[in-house]
């Protein structure tokens, strides 16, 4: 007997409460609309959220197959001005719109509407000051501080297309990236701080600047001062002939600047994200859709209301950053939080030590951060008092039923709702999860799709889409992820490449935006994603996720995170190989090894106990926290001289303490 699967076990969790009387009766109304009146709809949705400088003439039009979706054609608007002008027209002037906590807890700001609009304003006017003109690329490489979100602001207010560079990136990276958008301008802090340590920012410009062709492209570096002292005529930096200093240029500008009239499909940001293949894309995103969809989610799936205080811990260099950290909370009008450490800086009770200090009712993270936590013990959430927080978020990769446990009943007391939200960077916002108060949960499912979202499970073998005649057994559907109808959030293009964009999102499947995601999808229509279709492993003819496996190494208190990857095997095909991080207080030893298998072996099945167990100080992370398996693919595959582009890594010196741990195992 093999033990079962997460989803094969898991329970309903009911809903919690009622809040705000939203119900699965609504859901059910509001789903079935948005797929019959599927424009009336995001119409309705687009003229009651957003504030429009002129309407639009047509909802949506355009087609997968050419890729050029456009969403409320004709329609005028400014993304800044409904996240931040409007909110203070209608008297909100003086609320937080903003709370920022530094490195150091006792370092933080609260920053009202009206100051924001004074602010932003004065950067936007900076801006154009130094030639910034609209429609040109603003590359931001800033650390997590106020001004990186309004740096973003300013450039949605005059026009500019932003492109967030994640300050952990190295200085290859960036170059690259500057150069892929032909970006003249870079807005940058001369140093940032995470974990009590200084990132020397500016220099890593520095370094970019001077690779590839960037010398040529870049016009002008601004440079924000991490601890500005207005009294200081000289810059705490090494000037460079291109570097301007942003603090004392922009305390000198008009405290107002008119947002600029932007058509609904003007270019908003570029987003750089890795494909699983060559090098990275640079996704765009468009004004008015992104900005509906951003709004629309963060308000249904975290419940937003008067008077939240809504935290996402994410960094503004990814997607989440994006929508759940600057626009959405400040398109609702609500008081978004901004952080700029570690969960586990100066201890591992900073983020439930935030909670109460700052009174957080909505709280965001990654599954990969809630197992670091969990590793320190339950003693440290509940030194807290978190009773302030309704809904805890997360999202970036599956969350294996144990740490949705530990988040659920550790840190929620059983009270919160978990909202598990699969998206990507592609999406704009939140596609398939539970909403609170609505749907009942189960652990490690993202539950059931957004209204306006037609998610359809594929076939992998001939892309049909799946019906009940394809259920299994226990009527469950296995197949890939896709989307059969456009969504204002959905990325509109790679930067200068389309066909890039047709290849890899719409030709695999016609007529669908294919996900890259492996999905099953249960007898109760909730969907359980299982990985990326190239993290799926086949061993004998079994089709193993790698997820279910990692689940059930870390279900084993011995690891902390563990991942897996397929090894090429003669009979097998493929055989599983796993990395694993142990808790502290553990040590590898051959019993430790055979209980690991063992944990496989009941957690999953024996055809997908691992061949081999890596025991690793660490695991190959990109530095938002997803292991990069691409990598542990080919030490496996005894490819190690291949490995491609290592520089997301957030420590690639890893790389060889795991060839050579692999190498002893053979
Ligand atoms: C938002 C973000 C996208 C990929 C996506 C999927 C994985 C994200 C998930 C999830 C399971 C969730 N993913 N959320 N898998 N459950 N709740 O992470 O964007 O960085 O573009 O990554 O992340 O594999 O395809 P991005």
């Amino acid at each position: 007997m093999t033990n079962p699967m997460p989803h094969e076990v898991a329970k309903l969790v009911p809903a919690k409460g009622n809040i705000n009387g939203n119900t699965m009766d609504a859901y059910k109304k509001d789903y079935e609309t948005s797929m019959e009146k599927n424009d009336e709809f995001w119409s309705a949705k687009a003229t009651e959220i957003l504030d429009w400088m002129s309407p639009f003439t047509k909802v949506c039009q355009g087609s997968f197959e050419r890729g050029d979706i456009a969403w409320f054609v004709g329609g005028k608007l400014n993304l800044c001005y409904n996240a931040i002008d409007r909110h203070v027209l209608n008297g909100k002037g003086d609320q937080v719109g903003m709370i920022w906590e530094g490195d150091e807890p006792n370092d933080t700001r609260q920053i009202t509407y009206q100051e924001m609009l004074n602010e932003v304003s004065q950067i936007t006017n900076a801006l154009k000051s130094q030639g910034v003109r609209k429609g040109d690329v603003v590359t931001i490489y800033m650390p997590m501080i106020p001004e990186l979100a309004f740096t973003m602001l300013a450039c949605a207010r005059m026009g500019a297309v932003h492109s967030v560079v994640f300050a952990g990136f190295s200085s290859e990276a960036l170059a690259q990236r500057v150069s892929a958008a032909q970006s003249k301008f870079v807005v940058t802090a001369d140093k940032g701080k995470r974990g009590g340590k200084d990132i020397p920012l500016k220099k890593i410009v520095h370094d970019a600047i001077n690779k590839m062709d960037c010398q040529e492209i870049v016009e002008k570096v601004l440079v924000w001062e991490r601890f500005y002292d207005p009294a200081s005529t000289e810059a705490p930096f090494e000037m460079d002939p291109k570097d301007v200093r942003m603090n004392p240029l922009v305390a000198v500008q008009r405290p107002y600047c008119p947002p600029e009239v932007m058509d609904a499909e003007d270019n908003l940001f570029l987003l750089y994200t890795s494909g699983s293949t060559g090098k990275p894309k640079g996704l765009v995103h468009t004004t008015g859709g992104y900005s509906l969809y951003a709004a629309y989610t963060t308000k249904t799936t975290f419940d937003i209301n008067e008077g939240d205080i809504f935290a996402c811990v994410a960094d503004c260099g990814w997607i989440t950053g994006h929508t759940y950290v600057v626009y959405g909370p400040l398109l609702l009008g609500s008081t978004t939080f901004l952080f700029e450490s570690t969960p586990v800086y100066p201890d591992p009770g900073r983020y439930w030590d935030m909670i109460q200090r700052h009174k957080i009712t909505q709280f965001y993270t990654a599954p990969t951060a809630i197992r670091l936590l969990m590793r320190y013990g339950d003693e440290i959430p509940s030194k807290y008092d978190v009773s302030c927080v309704r809904v805890l978020g997360t999202v970036g990769e599956p969350i294996n039923p144990e740490a949705w446990r530990w988040y659920y009943e550790v840190v929620g007391k059983e009270k919160c709702t978990i909202v598990d939200t699969y998206w990507q960077t592609e999406t704009g916002g939140h596609i398939i999860t539970n909403l609170p108060g609505v749907t009942d949960m189960k652990p490690g499912s993202c539950t059931l799709p957004v209204p306006g979202i037609d998610a359809v499970v594929l076939s992998a073998i001939d892309g049909h889409p799946l019906t009940d005649a394809d259920k299994d057994e226990n009527g469950n559907l296995e197949g890939v992820m896709a989307i059969r109808r456009p969504w204002p959030g959905m990325a509109r293009t790679c930067l200068g490449d389309h066909e890039r964009y047709l290849t890899t999102y719409f030709k695999p499947y016609p007529g669908y935006y294919f996900t890259g995601d492996s999905v099953l999808k249960d007898k109760d229509g909730y969907h359980w994603i299982i990985g990326r279709v190239d993290d799926v492993i086949n061993v004998s003819g079994h089709r193993i996720g790698t997820a279910e496996v990692e689940s059930a190494l870390v279900a084993h208190p011995a690891v902390a995170q563990a991942a897996v990857v397929g090894e090429p095997h003669d009979i097998k095909g493929q055989s599983i190989c796993a990395f694993c991080m142990l808790t502290v207080g553990y040590d590898e030893s051959p019993e430790l090894l055979k209980e690991l298998k063992m944990a496989v072996r009941t957690g999953v099945g024996a055809f997908a106990s691992p061949d081999h167990i890596v025991i690793s100080p660490s695991l190959p992370m990109t530095r938002s926290g997803k292991i990069m398996r691409r990598i542990l693919r080919k030490i496996v595959s005894n490819e190690a001289d291949s490995l491609g582009d290592t520089s997301t890594l957030a420590d690639p010196s890893i790389v060889d303490t795991l060839i050579a741990k692999f190498a002893e195992l053979k």
